[in-house]
């Protein structure tokens, strides 16, 4: 049975047209919420919406690069007007991943990580700020456990993550008590997305495919519902003294 526990309430979705991203909106859309969908790829997101809207959820999308700090305020200032000035909920899923150690990571592929995973989180929380204190609301930025425990081969994907949980804790202590919830999630491997298959495909032989499933004590990876399901309780109303919290979903990686 479908529960509508996001009747009336107004979502921002970075990422939101594809992938995790994607998944979060059709969620939070058929349980009643009205969307905003941010994505950088044009085509994507008329497919998006498109999609989106057949299945009768009340979607906008916004073309945009969220690492940029100019054209982030000028969407939320649009998108704020959409929603008659009020804002319930921002989920900063878009996200990119990256390879390398520090030596063979160049400081352009260090500098985009960041500014797409930790600048974009700090820029549309700063946008949207202002329009949740009105009835207060809920933030959800997405950590990993890469944020918590250090992956081979991953520097400046790790590094990012980390200062998304710092960003988390800060502004929960900032922000709850104005009624604003921040919190962060935390993944482990999630197999079946962009990113996911993007970061088994960088070393996909038998023997690395062994030592990554090897750290998942649950035995297997993760599935996008399975983080797409703790991401809505975060955003619900259930979750009413969840604040500060890396939230980790991640069959027991984190615990090894
Ligand atoms: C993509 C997500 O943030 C998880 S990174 C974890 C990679 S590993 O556990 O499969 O090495």
């Amino acid at each position: 049975m479908m529960s509508n526990r996001f009747q009336g309430k107004q979502a921002v979705i970075t990422g939101g047209a594809t992938g995790m991203g994607y998944d979060i909106a059709s969620r939070l859309g058929m349980e009643g919420a009205s969307l905003a969908i941010l994505d950088i790829n044009e085509v994507a997101l008329a497919d998006a919406t498109q999609a989106l809207r057949a299945d009768g959820v009340d979607a906008n999308a916004y073309q945009v690069d969220i690492s940029n700090p100019d054209e982030v305020a000028d969407t939320f200032s649009r998108l704020i007007a959409e929603f008659n000035g009020t804002l319930d909920i921002l989920i900063n899923n878009a996200g990119i991943a990256d390879f390398g150690t520090v030596e063979t990571t160049e400081p352009e592929v260090w500098n985009k990580v960041m500014a797409v995973n930790v600048n974009s989180t700090y820029l549309c929380s700063k946008s949207a700020l202002p329009a949740m204190k009105h009835r207060g609301g809920a933030i959800i930025n997405f950590g990993s456990v890469a944020g918590m425990v250090g992956i081979p081969n991953m520097a400046a994907y790790c590094a990012s993550k980390a200062a998304v949980i710092g960003l988390t804790k800060q502004m929960a202590v900032d922000y709850s008590k104005l009624g604003i919830r921040v919190n962060c999630i935390c993944p482990g491997m999630i197999a079946d997305t962009d990113m996911g298959r993007q970061i088994l495909a960088t070393d996909g032989s038998e023997e690395m495919m062994n030592k990554r499933l090897s750290k998942y004590p649950i035995g297997r990876f993760g599935k996008s519902e399975e983080i797409v399901a703790a991401v809505l309780f975060l955003a619900s109303d259930e979750a009413s003294f969840v604040c500060g919290s890396a939230f980790t979903v991640d069959g027991a990686m984190t615990a090894l």
